[in-house]
């Protein structure tokens, strides 16, 4: 008598992990597409990068508007449900496909928030943004920032500025650390760039002298089992009728956490091999 076969439903689960500066093979074509590979290094490796025309100059100039328009008081924050713009940003294909490099397929938005400074704007303070974690932070990276410059980032201009080599501390810095800021580097470059860092890299800003303003859109997502800084629960069902799949796993849909009706173990393999790529 034949054995009859089991039929093996997809998809198996996974036994590996990825090592933490590993293009998964089923993201591979698309950063190959989008050029992204020397920033997957760089992000990887020295804890920041930047991604230059992420999106059209128009955009940027709406965008700049938009967030002048929402943010008299000099910033914001749960932006994405202020206006469709937001949606448009955090959907943009090199930020998402950026995001599942760094922190992991079915990642999530955890923060949509922006800033103006002017003239005699100070500095925020040197941090990493794995500010919620203890130290010695996880291999893996949690959190990874896209700070989309609607002008030009100078010195002068108050740009953000980083720690090259802080990102392998894998600590917070000491208050001495912080007052010193020693070794930092300016990030520099035209509007319409992303600003993107990890939660390691030790990072601020400069004061800035210019005369004008320096509008910014801070766009942060988290890996999927972080808990995010904005709670966008009360307009989930209007953004993903709006804008289907992505905004979905953006909300936490996609997974079995969080669940109101309890763990979705339908959904336990797709989020057991997702945590791991
Ligand atoms: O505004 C900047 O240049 C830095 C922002 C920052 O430190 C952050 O978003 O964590």
């Amino acid at each position: 008598m034949s054995k009859a076969k089991t039929k093996v439903t997809e998809p198996a689960i996974y036994f590996d992990t990825l090592p933490p500066d590993a293009i998964s093979e089923e993201l591979a074509p698309t950063i190959e597409e989008l050029e992204l590979v020397e920033n997957c290094r760089q992000l990887a490796m020295e804890g920041w990068t930047v991604i230059a025309d992420a999106a059209t100059p128009d955009f940027t100039t709406r965008f700049r508007e938009k967030i002048k328009e929402l943010c008299p008081q000099g910033g914001g924050n749960m932006l994405l449900a202020k206006d469709p713009i937001f949606a448009e940003a955090i959907l943009n294909p090199k930020l998402l496909a950026m995001a599942e490099f760094s922190v992991g397929r079915g990642f999530l938005i955890s923060q949509v928030a922006a800033s103006i400074r002017g003239k005699g704007a100070g500095s925020i303070g040197l941090h990493a943004d794995h500010n919620w974690l203890p130290a010695p932070f996880p291999a893996h990276n949690m959190l990874v920032t896209g700070c989309w410059a609607c002008d030009e980032y100078s010195e002068a201009g108050g740009s953000t500025l980083v720690i090259p080599g802080s990102n392998n501390l894998r600590r917070h810095p000491t208050p001495q650390e912080t007052k010193a800021t020693a070794g930092a580097i300016a990030i520099e470059c035209p509007a319409g760039s992303v600003v993107m860092w990890d939660g390691n890299i030790w990072h601020s800003n400069y004061p800035r002298t210019l005369e004008g303003e320096r509008v910014v859109a801070h766009i942060t997502y988290s890996r999927l089992m972080m808990r995010p800084v904005e709670d966008y629960s009360a307009h989930a069902d209007d953004l993903i009728a709006a804008h289907s799949e992505p905004m979905a796993q953006l909300m936490g849909r996609e997974d079995m956490l969080h669940s109101p009706t309890g763990a979705d173990y339908s959904k336990l393999v797709a989020t057991f091999n997702n945590a791991k790529r």
